[in-house]
């Protein structure tokens, strides 16, 4: 089930704006220096169809004090080296250390996804950003190499085979870029929030929440803003990771009782007014979920209005229990 479930969220990730999936990625993509960390490093296939008989794994200078933990079927091997400089570990300096582990021997069909595991300590000393993991993937004709590393300035997502990046910050401030908490209801456009524009509507503030396992229902949010000289209405909401997507408001009745109801005419924006979709009120229903909604990843939702304007927004995910009610009463 726990399989299923991953491969699910590849298949959701590849269905969002990400223009490149299945990479070789980190379970965690960012930490602290001065930390131990764990390193997951998710192999989501083979090489074109075929499987992978070894995954061999550069450690990064600065992550130091590396352990490999042992894989059933898989042999391991390590190749020790001196670092680059002498770094503060816990009983004293430490100035060598495992450098590169290849895990062989073992079997990772093309259609499976695997995860292969290494701790260690992240430098205190670091001054950079981000560490860059190497990872090269062989099967039986060929292999994978994915050891691109962005040069200065240069958008990662260009890269055609990037090497997994784990983001660094410095210890007691976590990187925490997707999670910036702007209050709901914030209708200013930040990066990130999906703003855009379809039409004559300006959205902002778009964000949804991650969902329990078995979830089968997720609420969408955002502003919408008509800057146009007559009213138009929302009529149809549609993404990937769901069944169907409605259109809700939430009301709190003389008896104090929220209750939701659909709005199956839409949701009217007037002239040159705003809308504020948020918990509590007006919401994107998503039903019928496909999958769980992950934290730190993106929904993209198809928004199409009366006026035959059509467009896509991108909807960050949330912390489970980000601000706001949630949806118990579904
Ligand atoms: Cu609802």
């Amino acid at each position: 089930m726990t399989f299923n479930w991953k491969l699910s969220i590849w298949a959701a990730l590849a269905l969002s704006a990400l223009p490149a999936y299945a990479h070789v990625t980190l379970e965690r993509a960012e930490t602290q220096r001065g930390k131990s960390y764990k390193a997951v490093l998710k192999i989501p296939h083979g090489c074109d169809g075929q499987a992978t008989h070894t995954v061999r794994v550069e450690i990064p200078e600065g992550f130091i004090g590396v352990k490999p933990m042992p894989k059933p079927g898989w042999t391991i091997k390590t190749v020790r080296g001196a670092y680059a400089k002498s770094y503060g570990f816990y009983h004293g300096p430490l100035s060598e250390g495992v450098k590169q582990i290849e895990w062989s021997g073992g079997e990772l069909p093309d259609d499976y996804y695997d995860e292969f595991v290494a701790s260690g300590f992240i430098a205190r000393e670091l001054t950079e950003s981000a560490l860059y993991f190497k990872v090269v993937q062989v099967c039986a004709n060929g292999e994978e190499r994915w050891v691109d590393v962005p040069a200065e300035g240069q958008d990662p997502h260009d890269l055609a085979a990037p090497a997994a990046v784990l983001r660094l910050a410095a210890g007691g401030e976590p990187a925490h870029e997707h999670r910036h908490g702007h209050k709901h209801g914030d209708a200013k456009a930040a990066a990130g929030d999906g703003a855009t524009t379809i039409g004559t509507l300006a959205i902002a503030g778009a964000w949804t929440r991650a969902t329990a396992e078995g979830a089968k229902v997720a609420a969408g949010y955002l502003t919408i803003h008509n800057t146009g000289s007559t009213a138009d209405t929302l009529v149809s909401v549609q993404t990937p990771v769901a069944g169907r997507g409605e259109i809700h408001d939430m009301t709190t009745d003389d008896a104090g009782v929220m209750r939701m109801r659909r709005l199956a005419d839409g949701l009217e924006i007037p002239a040159g007014g705003s809308v504020e979709l948020k918990p509590g009120g007006k919401h994107l229903m998503f039903l019928d979920l496909k999958q769980p909604l992950v934290e730190g990843s993106q929904v993209s939702v198809k928004l199409a209005f009366k006026s035959g304007a059509v467009g896509e927004v991108v909807l960050p995910v949330r912390a489970l229990g980000a601000s706001g009610g949630g949806h118990s009463h579904h």
